[in-house]
This record gives structure tokens, sequence and C-alpha cells, in this order.
């Protein structure tokens, strides 16, 4: 748990940067900035300071000041924030002026992010936020981020809590009154309507957490099809870069190219994988099968084939797929012919057709990740503690008759949501969550 340190850290990029932000946390932030700048500021109002080696006296830099004392900060302690030239040895300087005063040392990695959950400024679902905020390579993960920071996920759990464990008061009144029946049923009926409306709640949240968590993680579209029908050509075309080898060569592609595309806000995983086809090359054959088993995962099978080519392999039975019909430039009128309906004609290296491809593609990514609400599950640490109350609370409502029995899956179900938002029970979890976070944060 938190000691008593006061901790800094360097909260912006990796200099040399023109601003360097560091961020001073603890009892004597205060104290660090009084004896850095000569005075400390008015709470929350940015001054100019001369920051001064305490012990030389000497100038280290001009830089901007801020205090925000506690509990209204950032981690709920006192907080300074010194903003300074962000030059590799004026950082040293002051960080060498800091580690020379009593009772500080250097923050570890998410530390601050910490505090601030130790001292309840933000619960475990903002935080996942806060970690998603600041990863997110998207528009539209930025958004839910930002939601689940603002506590989309968060108060409403702690509201299903707060119900539950009314419930539970109520459910445990009923056993006291046992021996007065009417009493008894009639509490327990109410706190039966309370686990049937939370039931239905938490049901609805759990229908839509595969969104929430595809969108952190983005949608993967597979490019699979036979040897040299273009794949890796098309792929590079989509991704505007020569990600993946081109070659005239059957068998060229053999491991799985990933390039990471932002489609109209939403992050898609296109991946390039090797033709499929029989072979004796035992590297290649490990490529074909990794090419199945990723088209197999996939959330869409962009399938690649030569339209030029009469030959035309069977698609792979997946639930979304879409037929490309490659190197349209070459193809005959007799090929042409052949075209199935609903398949896409497109040039890989003329780019004839492929707008129209990437708008159905856009489309698909919209209407699987996008367009509703904004879900309240982004991770599986969520889905899983949800699952658990969801259960309980199955549980409860089949043994509403058993008094005793009742009230304890209540209790476990408040008990999975106090999980949740990090109320209860979570010193086990807490370096897992704060790993994903960087030094300064
Ligand atoms: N004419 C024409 N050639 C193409 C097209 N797409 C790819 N090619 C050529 O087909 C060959 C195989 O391409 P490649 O992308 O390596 O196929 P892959 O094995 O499916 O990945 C290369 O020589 C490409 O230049 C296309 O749309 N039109
Ligand atoms: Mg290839």
């Amino acid at each position: 748990m938190t000691d008593q340190k006061t901790i800094y850290a360097l909260s912006s990029g990796r200099p040399p940067v023109a601003v360097a932000v560091v961020r001073i946390s603890g009892p004597r932030a205060g104290d660090a900035l009084k004896a850095l700048t000569g005075k400390l500021p008015e709470p929350r109002r940015a001054m100019f300071a001369r920051i001064r080696d305490p012990q030389s006296n000497e100038i280290i830099d001009e830089a901007l000041a801020l205090f925000f004392p506690a509990p209204r900060s950032e981690t709920g302690e006192d907080v300074a924030e010194i903003q300074l030239h962000g030059g590799r040895a004026v950082i040293a300087a002051l960080f060498a002026a800091l580690a020379r005063m009593e009772g500080f040392r250097l923050a570890e990695p998410g530390e601050f992010t910490r505090r601030a959950f130790e001292n309840g400024k933000l619960d475990l679902t903002a935080i996942e936020g806060l970690a998603d905020l600041i990863y997110a390579d998207t528009d539209a993960q930025r958004r839910q981020a930002l939601r689940q920071l603002q506590g989309l996920l968060g108060n409403r759990a702690e509201d299903w809590r707060k119900r539950l464990i009314e419930a539970q008061a109520l459910a445990e009144a009923g056993i006291d009154f046992s021996d007065e029946a009417d009493v008894a049923s009639n509490v327990t009926a109410q706190a039966l309507g309370v686990a049937r409306a939370l039931q239905s709640e938490i049901a609805q949240a759990l229908s839509d957490a595969a969104r929430g968590e595809r969108l952190r993680e983005g949608l993967v579209v597979a490019i699979a099809g036979p040897p040299n029908a273009g794949k890796s050509t098309l792929l590079n075309r989509i991704a505007r870069r020569e990600a993946s080898i081109v070659s005239p060569f059957a068998g060229t592609t053999r491991d799985v190219i990933e390039v990471h595309l932002d489609l109209a806000g939403y992050p898609v995983t296109l991946l390039d994988t090797a033709g499929i086809r029989e072979t004796n090359d035992p590297v290649e054959r490990e490529g074909v099968a990794r090419a199945r088993a990723r088209a197999q995962a996939a959330d869409l099978v962009l399938w690649v084939v030569d339209a030029s080519d009469i030959a035309m392999p069977d698609p792979p039975a997946v639930a979304n797929i879409f037929v490309v019909r490659n190197k349209i430039d070459l193809a005959t009128k007799r090929t042409l012919d052949e075209k199935p309906s609903g398949s896409f004609g497109v040039s890989s290296t003329t780019g004839k057709g492929l707008d129209a491809l990437l708008d159905t593609l856009a489309a698909f990514v919209n209407e699987t990740l996008g367009s509703r609400e904004p879900a309240l599950v982004t991770r599986e640490r969520q889905r899983i503690l949800l699952q658990e109350a969801s259960d309980a609370l199955t549980r409860a409502i089949a043994e509403a008759q058993r008094e005793d029995i009742f009230a304890e899956e209540l209790r476990l179900a408040a008990r999975a949501l106090g999980r949740l938002t990090g109320r209860v029970d979570v010193e086990d979890i807490l370096d897992v969550i704060f790993r994903d976070f960087c030094i300064g944060k």
C-alpha cells in the first residue's frame, strides 16, 4: 500500500522535447515547490518561476509551476506540477535536486494512478478506461475509453451493488421474521423483485460485451485465398505501404503479416496469409496451417481469387466472407461471365474497384462495432465478474424459497460487483491492472 514518501516522475514524453511535465505527489509536494521556486503558487494557478537547486542556489531552468492541494488533485494527495524545458540535462538536474530532499523517491509505473485509486479518486473500471485512453489508436476507441474513465460501467456497477445490498438486507430480515410467515414472504418477495430486475439489467450489459472488447482490441480481417491471387498486393494497397512481400512466385508469403488500420474511426487488424494449397515444403505447410487457423478465427475473411483464372477454389465455410476477384484488369469476357454474385471485382495493381470494397468493409466494421449505444463492458475481467454476479443472481432467484441461500447468493453477487469497481478484495488484481501503465502516470 501507499507509503508516506513523496513521489516524482516525468509525466511527459521522452526528452529531448519542447516542454517536460514533472509531477510530484505526496505530503511534501508543496515543500518541494517552496524549496525549488522560493514560494508556493496559488492553488491551481500557473506561476512563472525560476527553478533553483536548493543546495547550490544555481538556476536550473525557467518554468511554470502549479500546486493542487489535497484532496482536490489527481492523486488525492498534494500534487505539484512543474513544466520546464524538456532537455535531458534540465530534467536530470531537477531530479537530482528532488532526490536529495528528505522523503522523496522516483515513482513506479502507474503509481500516481494507484494512489488516486487508493484515495478513492478513481475506481478500477475508470482506471482501465484511463489505460485504454492512453493506448487508443482510433476515434471510436478514444470515445469508448473516455466513457469508461467517466464511469459508464463503474457508476452502473456501484448502483447495482447498492441495490443488491438493500435486497440482501431485506432477505436477512426475512430470515429474522421466519416465524411470522406473512412478514417473511413479503420482504422476500421485495428482495426477489430487486434480484430479478438486476439480473435482467446485468444480462443486457453482458449481451453486448463482445462488442466493447472487440472495439478495444480491433476487428480482425484476414486476407486468404489460393497462392498468387494477389493477396499481398491487396494488403499493401489497402495499407498504402509495402508491408508484405509481393512476387510472381507462388508461396512467397509464409508467415502471417499484420497491419493495423484506422477504418472510419474503428481499429482493424488486417492479416495477410500464405496462399492456401497443398505443398511439400514444411515451412510453407506451416504457413498454410497458420493461414487456415487465422482465417477461421477472423471476424471477416477477404477471400481473394484470381479473376483471370477460370479455376476458382471454394471459399472456406466462415460466418463472414467477402469474395474478392482480383486482377480484374486481366480478366477475359469468359472469366468475367463466371463472376459469382455478391463478389467484388478489383485490381490491386491499378486500384480499380477498391473504393467499393473499402466502403463495404467500413460499413461492415461500423455495423459490427459501432452505431449503437456505447458498450458497458470493454474487458474480459469486467465480463467475468459481471457473469459471476449474474450467475449468483440466477441461483438466488431459483432458491428464493430458502432464505439463507437466497441471502448468501445476493451477497456473492454484490461481492463480484465490488471486485469490479475495486471496492472489495482486489489486492491480487491491482498489479495486473497497473502493469499497463507507464512511469509518470
Ligand atoms: N495484373 C495484375 N497483377 C496483379 C494484381 N494483383 C497482384 N498481381 C500480381 O500477381 C502476382 C502475385 O501477387 P501476390 O500479391 O504476391 O499474390 P499472393 O500470393 O496472393 O500474395 C504478383 O506478380 C503481382 O504483381 C492485379 O490486380 N492485377
Ligand atoms: Mg502473398
